[in-house]
């Protein structure tokens, strides 16, 4: 009995002691412990079998049985720390960060000056209170046209000036197409800003291209007066370019009655950059609207033009060719 006890006592610890050396997770090794040493554990369910014994054997298989507990539970503590230091070290290994490793290239993109001014000019009318308004580059002639008091025989209207298409409809020649959509859906007041790419069949030199971008504004309300337009525009042109004299010279749409030419003093020069006017009551009818009760002004400007005026650019068309050499510059 004694022997035999002995025995089984030996051999649980060297098998414990292998299978603890031989594991290799912490989770593994937690389930060695509570089988050799838990409460239902091996060396436990040998020990019940101690009652069995003489008295002069019980001392004797006692200590070994302690020697026996010892001995795996020096295993159990020295893999742990194995375990654990292996752990904390692979850790350490896959969360290295080499500093000498070259970056990745991110390189920095830039707002294209036409988008600049644009951004900019749109901040100035949201923070007078109009809506940005959108709308087809692909228009009808009756949009483009027709809706904005310009007769059939207009120099506009003329194939020299404007692109059709074959199945009747044309590149809108101006973002006006996006205002009087917007007027037909909307009553007043309307304060709205539209701007966008138009096309016209301009030869293309250093002042001309096909295509260019407008940004046209539009006030409808009972009661608005040239003396509105011209304050808003003073406003806008003082954010855009600073402080500086503007005056207004009359000129002539047919979409505005009357009409007027806004010059800026820039670098002691008088300079043309934009057209406005009081919306022709033909219009604000075609719209819907009756010119007995609302009026409007409305303005319109070239993108391209402010950019080449604030950014002293001297061709066009080194806005549109995209030489990063050139564009790095804003
Ligand atoms: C220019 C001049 C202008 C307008 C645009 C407009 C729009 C509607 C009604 C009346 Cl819906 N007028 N737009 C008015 C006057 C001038 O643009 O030089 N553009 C580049």
């Amino acid at each position: 009995m004694t022997s035999n006890l002995e025995d089984q006592l030996l051999a649980l610890q060297q098998d414990g002691v292998a299978a603890i050396a031989a594991v290799n997770t912490l989770e593994g090794l937690e389930e060695l412990r509570i089988n050799y040493l838990g409460k239902k554990g091996q060396l436990g369910e040998l020990l019940r079998n101690m009652g069995k014994l003489s008295a002069e054997e019980r001392p004797k298989i006692g200590a070994i049985a302690n020697t026996v507990k010892e001995a795996l539970q020096n295993s159990l503590d020295q893999q742990r720390a194995a375990l654990e230091s292996a752990k904390i070290q692979a850790q350490l290994e896959a969360e290295t960060l080499d500093v000498t490793m070259p970056g990745i290239y991110h390189p920095q993109g830039r707002v294209h000056p036409l988008n600049g001014i644009i951004d900019q000019a749109l901040d100035i009318f949201v923070g007078l209170g109009y809506t940005v308004a959108q709308g087809s580059e692909m228009e009808t002639d009756y949009y483009n046209f027709e809706a904005l008091n310009t007769p059939p025989d207009h120099p506009a209207r003329d194939m020299q000036d404007t692109f059709y298409l074959p199945d009747g409809n044309l590149l809108r020649t101006h973002t006006s197409s996006v205002q009087i959509r917007y007027m037909e859906k909307e009553e007043p007041p309307i304060r709205i800003v539209a701007p966008g790419r138009v096309y016209r069949r301009d030869d293309v030199d250093a002042t001309h291209s096909a295509v260019f971008h407008q940004i046209e504004l539009l006030a409808v309300d009972e009661g608005l007066t040239f003396t509105d337009l011209k304050g808003t525009v003073k406003v806008f042109l003082q954010a855009m370019f600073g402080d500086l004299p503007i005056r207004f010279r009359a000129s002539y749409f047919p979409f505005t009655e009357p009409s007027a030419e806004v010059d800026l003093q820039w670098n002691g020069r008088w300079l043309e950059v934009m057209g406005c006017g009081m919306v022709d009551p033909n219009v604000l009818k075609s719209v819907g609207y009756d010119p007995e009760i609302y009026s409007g002004f409305a303005a319109g400007f070239g993108v391209e033009r402010f950019a080449m005026v604030l950014h002293q650019i001297d061709d066009i068309r080194r806005l549109y060719n995209s030489d990063l050499r050139f564009l790095r510059q804003f």
